[in-house]
């Protein structure tokens, strides 16, 4: 398509003839031409202005402040002409442009007295503008789609997440009421149990700790013969008569002795007096219950604050920029491998450039600070030797995958990058497009809209 009208341009491009019609006419735009049609003239911008004959229009003579009166000539410094530039859109040039044998209209209409002669490629210009155009409006609706697609997600996500966090809240009351039940249960089992140590405290201050040290011997129920059998047993075993005989006279030299040792002390109970504390059955269930009420308070309790601050995070203003929560954009520059989280982490290599921090900000139309959801700040970095935390900021621009495009390093330790996502569409961009290929943006006449 685009071959056949490069050809059949090349073939047409006639020679743009020096604008036809009354002199007053040149270089107003269609819009314009019933202020330039009277016998006479007003400044455009100057209404106070006494008008002037029509032959002043157009005569190289300046006449008007805002240089109104020549449109087509450059006698004006502020003055401008229209070219029509009909098969492609309609354009003025400053006047200065005007006659100085340098085409700049593709109709040649900025040189009106013909020095030189211009090509019209209007027609090819026209084609080619409409082409990467109409391109450049698939893209922004293709992008304005996939926002879409993604606000919708995100929202989803976020009305998801709502309804849990009222899950989870109302079974973290459970939770812990289940774990105030069972710490009850534990306080009344060990209340029990500590009853049963008292008890046995008492009996074994009694004994003078025999019966607890033969308990701990594993030798409850054995009389004393039997102790002493036991005990001869181990001495001849164990070849030591002779400290047995040692600890026996010293007693003995200390006056302790005849009697019954009372200080017997096994090696692997440091203090027989104090026996480990008594573990019922009921009382190690209960704990066992209890400890499985805390874990589930607690995990009830870490996932609620994880979907609360997830909760918390502007993913923007209709929550497109949700799912790239979690997605990774690396790219290698140099020697160095740069990896963005969105929302986490931004890395080069190893090193931490800083986590996720929120938005860039800016002025809106009136002049209040708002969040610029093109620029996405990671901060608090790795320490830069004798320089500061590193920092990065991402630049998002409109495409249809989310990919990292280049990173740079600003200034020491202050790293950004450029990246695309749909996320970054704007469907008043593609509007916008659609309005301009139609003529009705900028400062396009409207009349060369019929003419496209
Ligand atoms: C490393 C990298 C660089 C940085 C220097 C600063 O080499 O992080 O980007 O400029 O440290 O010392």
């Amino acid at each position: 398509m685009l071959k056949t009208l490069l050809v059949a341009a090349a073939a047409g491009a006639a020679a743009a003839a020096p604008a036809a019609g009354p002199r007053h006419l040149v270089g107003v735009p269609p819009s314009l031409a019933p202020s330039y049609s009277g016998a006479t003239f007003r400044c455009l911008s100057d209404k106070a202005a006494a008008p002037i004959p029509i032959a002043r229009v157009n005569d190289e003579f300046c006449d008007c402040a805002d240089g109104s009166d020549e449109p087509g000539t450059s006698a004006c410094a502020k003055g401008r002409l229209y070219c029509p530039q009909r098969g492609f859109r309609g354009k003025f040039v400053p006047s200065q442009l005007v006659n100085d044998g340098i085409c700049d209209c593709c109709d040649g209409a900025d040189e009106p007295a013909g020095k030189v002669s211009c090509k019209d490629t209007c027609a090819v210009d026209g084609e080619k503008y409409r082409k990467e155009r109409a391109e450049a409006i698939q893209k922004a609706e293709e992008g304005a789609r996939l926002r879409a697609e993604l606000a919708k997600a995100g929202q989803a996500a976020a009305a998801t997440r709502a309804a849990r966090i009222a899950e989870l809240k109302a079974q973290l009351a459970a939770a812990t009421a289940a774990k105030e039940g069972a710490q009850k249960l534990v306080d009344a089992e060990e209340a029990k149990e500590a009853e049963v140590d008292a008890q046995r405290k008492a009996a074994a201050e009694k004994d003078g700790g025999r019966a607890a040290a033969l308990a701990a011997l594993g030798m409850t129920g054995l009389d004393k013969d039997g102790v002493v059998a036991v005990l001869l047993e181990h001495v001849k075993a164990t070849n030591t008569g002779q400290q047995l005989a040692d600890a026996l006279k010293a007693k003995a030299a200390a006056g302790q002795l005849p009697g019954v040792a009372t200080d017997f002390a096994p090696s692997w109970q440091e203090d027989p007096a104090a026996p480990a504390p008594f573990h019922s059955d009921a009382g190690n269930a209960a704990r066992d219950k209890l400890s499985a009420a805390r874990s589930e308070e607690s995990r009830v309790q870490g996932e609620l604050s994880s979907a609360e601050e997830e909760g918390k995070v502007d993913f923007g203003p209709d929550s497109a920029f949700f799912k790239l929560k979690g997605a990774t954009l690396e790219l290698k520059v140099n020697q160095y491998t740069y990896k963005a989280e969105p929302f986490g982490e931004a890395k080069q290599d190893f090193t931490s450039l800083g986590r996720f921090s929120g938005w860039g900000t800016k002025k809106d139309a009136a002049g209040a600070e708002v969040a610029d959801y093109s620029a996405m700040k990671f901060s608090g970095g790795q320490s830069c030797w004798n320089g500061p935390q590193r920092s990065f900021t991402l630049h998002f621009s409109c495409g249809a995958k989310d990919e990292l495009l280049s990173v740079q390093e600003d200034e020491k330790c202050v790293y950004s990058g450029r990246a695309t996502t749909p996320a970054a569409c704007d469907g008043k961009a593609a509007r916008a497009l659609q309005l301009e290929l139609d003529g009705e943006g900028d400062a396009l006449e409207p009349a060369t809209r019929t003419e496209l």
